[in-house]
């Protein structure tokens, strides 16, 4: 199959660079995939069919020819040799990754067959879907797919493993997702990075930071270990993991206490503002001390700079939410720019996700009508329970997009139900993954290059259209293709499972929300990358929270069954498993991905480290270096110690999503953590895991690894 359109870049983004010999090969415009907040506009040369270079669109006002080295090594990964080009089945046992070529008729045929005698016996519930953000676009992530499954009448997913918890809590304040444009960050005087390594995971936020740095900004970094964007920061305060929300209401204690609180924004913009204060009053500087870790001065000191340096603005970032009360933090944390009415200010507010604006018409992309009947959804936190419980069962596992075996929590439970003999699995991916290993049917997916899609960032407010630079790789097929295909082939007449790419991008187009007002499919088409119409902001006054305005006090929290004012609650660590892990992103894999790339795996080192404090690599007789064991009630796996102060005691730091390692004899680090929701939005809680460590050594059969002690 020929792409579409394979057309080169638009001028525009081309702007040649000024290279002595051209390069062979033309560019072509094309958008970054992957779920990074910056999604980035970038610029691709192909020679000779295949993508040889990767640069960041040098005019976009975000992206401004700066990308990351993941997405530099894009090439090795689109055209890496171990690339599933071809259906396959598997022929060996489940999880051996043995798999046999086949046809796409054979594929279908078997997919059809199997789907249609669950549907008989036991009903589409039988069937679940399950992917993430693997490709961002929304016709391969949220479009076709969607339509496909509702028809079948599956069971539905609730996607909840990145930000669910601290969404919610965002938006019980705010109504949703709006916040400040990145673009004006640079006129900040104040940047608090709260819980958030931007110069891993949202550089392009990092850069504006620099720029307002040179005009006169600070930037604070508040985080539980010294990151790169630590290091860099001119303040940074290490705080307890999991006590950010006791710091915020530390934070309006003081700025109420010392009326350092705009009187009239909150008056005019929110509601609830006396029940904040009656909550936060017994929120002492040394109360917050005692329970952050910090030091009573420096709560004091930062309510002062955020009152002071206006305006102010708060990244919050992803990872303080992953933990058991992740909801409430963020959710504490967003009051603070309404209390000094930042919101007034360019510049000011703060970031949590901005997907509010960028509001499709999700009922006409994904068409939920088309149903057949009310189905039950499942938590994709909980996947290992509903393989191996849910009532009733699982017969059908269809992923994409998503490689759960090694980024859902608990993956020692995932991985046993994806064991289970009587569960028919079909993976979607371009690589065996740890996931793909399991699979009874492996199906080629393009990558993103080759397919026609429409992005947006949850970060900035551009919205950019990709079209195919180079044709689907082998046999490979897009999401949408084959999701439409598959469509066909089980009977389905329905003309939504027909459409086109082009369709349905209009049709998600056609959205009541004022901000996609500017975006139409022949401006995509023109200007590849389109600015939503926003206007400074959040939308003050016509909020879609029920009093429009921000809610300091929520009545829907509490008729959620949660306080209706900002609290919080503290988590102490098991006796049996004192140190607390947190599993954090790495600065060189996008989640799981690229984490086959080698060049990108000999920049983390070659191997996934554990971090811990020199008194507690002490406390074990643990040498930097060192092979260690790391173990809790749910598995025990191999890690290397790096002993460094950049740890606090009683914490653990491993960064980045490895895929599992049989030379090593190293598992994936999610068997360690946990599959326990969060206080809001079924959220995931990856980082409220406490583990043990203890060293390993080198026997004469292998490592020695005593699971069985704990299991
Ligand atoms: N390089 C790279 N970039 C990425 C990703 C990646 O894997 N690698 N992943 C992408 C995705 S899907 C997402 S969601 C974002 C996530 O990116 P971020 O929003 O930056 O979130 P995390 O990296 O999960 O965590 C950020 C920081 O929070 C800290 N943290 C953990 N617990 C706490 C806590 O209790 N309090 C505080 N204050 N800090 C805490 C961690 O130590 C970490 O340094 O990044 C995206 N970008
Ligand atoms: N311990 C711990 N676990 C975490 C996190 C953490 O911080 N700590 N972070 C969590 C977060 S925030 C997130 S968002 C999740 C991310 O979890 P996932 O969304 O599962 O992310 P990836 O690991 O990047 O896996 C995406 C897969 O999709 C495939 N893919 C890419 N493009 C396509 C396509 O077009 N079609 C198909 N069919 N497949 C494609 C890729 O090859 C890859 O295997 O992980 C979560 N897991
Ligand atoms: S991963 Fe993020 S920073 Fe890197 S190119 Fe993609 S969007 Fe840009
Ligand atoms: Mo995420």
């Amino acid at each position: 199959m020929v792409p579409e359109t394979v057309r080169p870049v638009s001028p525009a983004l081309a702007e040649t660079s000024l290279s002595i010999s051209e390069p062979a090969g033309e560019w072509h415009p094309a958008v970054c995939p992957l779920d990074c907040p910056d999604t980035c506009a970038l610029r691709v040369r192909v020679a000779d069919g295949r993508v040889v270079e990767v640069q960041g669109a040098p005019n976009h006002p975000v992206t401004r020819g700066h990308i990351c080295h993941k997405v530099r090594r894009f090439p090795e990964r689109i055209h890496h040799p171990e690339r599933v080009l071809y259906p396959l089945r598997r022929s060996g046992p489940k999880g051996s990754g043995q798999f046999v070529r086949i046809t796409w008729d054979e594929a279908y045929a078997e997919m059809v067959e199997r789907f249609q005698a669950i549907l008989a016996t036991a009903g589409g519930e039988a069937i679940l879907p399950y992917s993430f953000y693997g490709n961002m676009g929304i016709l391969n992530a949220e479009g076709m797919d969607r339509r496909f499954f509702h028809r079948l009448g599956a069971s539905r997913l609730a996607r909840t493993i990145c930000n669910a918890a601290g969404a919610q809590g965002y938006e019980y304040t705010m109504g949703g997702g709006y916040g400040t444009d990145p673009e004006d960050t640079v006129h900040s005087r104040l940047i608090l990075f709260w819980g958030c390594n931007a110069v891993s995971t949202n550089m392009h936020q990092w850069l504006l930071a620099l720029e307002a740095r040179k005009r006169g900004a600070q930037i604070v970094v508040i985080d539980v270990h010294r990151n790169r964007t630590a290091r860099q920061a001119d303040w940074f305060l290490q705080i307890r993991p999991g006590t950010d929300g006791l710091l915020a209401l530390g934070l309006m204690h003081v700025l109420i206490r010392e009326g350092w609180v705009d009187p009239s924004f909150i008056a005019q913009h929110t509601t609830g503002f006396a029940e904040l204060c009656a909550a936060v009053q017994p929120y002492s500087p040394e109360l917050v001390a005692a329970g952050t870790g910090l030091r009573a001065e420096d709560v004091e000191h930062l309510a002062r700079l955020y009152a002071t340096c206006t305006p102010a603005f708060i990244r919050i970032g992803n990872g303080l939410q992953h933990h058991r009360y992740g909801g409430m933090a963020v959710r504490n944390i967003s009051c603070l720019p309404a209390l000094t009415g930042q919101w007034q200010y360019r510049g000011g507010g703060a970031i949590k996700g901005n997907s509010g604006y960028a509001a499709w018409n999700k009922q006409a992309l994904q068409r939920p009508d088309l149903l057949p009947r009310p189905v039950r959804t499942i938590n994709m936190n909980q996947l290992g329970e509903a393989l191996l419980h849910a009532h009733p069962p699982i017969l059908a596992l269809f992923i994409y997009n998503a490689n759960p075996a090694v980024v859902a929590p608990d993956t020692a439970r995932v991985r046993e139900g994806l064991l289970r003999p009587d569960l028919f699995t079909v993976v979607h991916d371009l690589f065996i993954t740890d996931t793909a290993r399991y699979a009874d049917l492996l199906l080629p997916a393009t990558s993103s290059w080759e397919n026609l899609d429409l992005y947006k960032s949850y970060w900035h407010l551009y919205v950019q259209l990709q079209t195919p630079v180079i044709p689907p790789q082998g046999e490979a097929k897009s999401n949408f293709t084959l999701f439409k295909e598959l469509a066909q082939r089980m009977g389905f007449t329905d003309k939504a499972l027909q459409e086109t790419e082009e369709e349905v991008i209009r049709q998600a187009l056609q959205s009541t929300a004022p901000w996609l007002a500017s975006v139409t499919w022949e401006r995509l088409q023109a200007e590849r990358s389109v600015k939503l119409a926003v206007d400074g902001g959040p939308p003050l006054g016509k909020l879609p929270t029920p009093s429009g305005n921000i809610e300091l006090s929520s009545p829907r929290m509490a008729a959620a069954g949660l306080s209706p004012v900002p609290t919080y609650t503290a988590v102490t660590p098991p006796a049996r498993f004192p140190l607390q892990l947190l599993t954090v992103p790495n600065h060189h894999f996008l989640n799981s991905t690229c984490a086959n790339v080698a060049a990108l795996q000999q920049a983390e080192g070659g191997r996934p480290y554990v971090d811990l404090h020199p008194d507690d690599a002490a406390a074990r007789g643990i040498v930097s270096g060192s092979a260690v064991r790391v173990w809790n009630e749910r598995a025990a796996i191999r890690l290397w110690a790096r002993v460094t102060t950049d740890v606090q005691p009683g914490v653990c730091v491993c960064q980045g999503l490895w895929w599992d390692d049989a030379a090593q004899g190293r598992t994936a680090v999610n068997a360690l953590t946990s599959p326990e929701l969060a206080d809001m939005g079924g959220g995931a809680t990856f980082f409220t895991t406490f583990v043990e460590v203890e060293p390993l050594h080198r026997t004469d059969g292998g490592w020695a690894l005593r699971d069985e002690r704990f299991r």
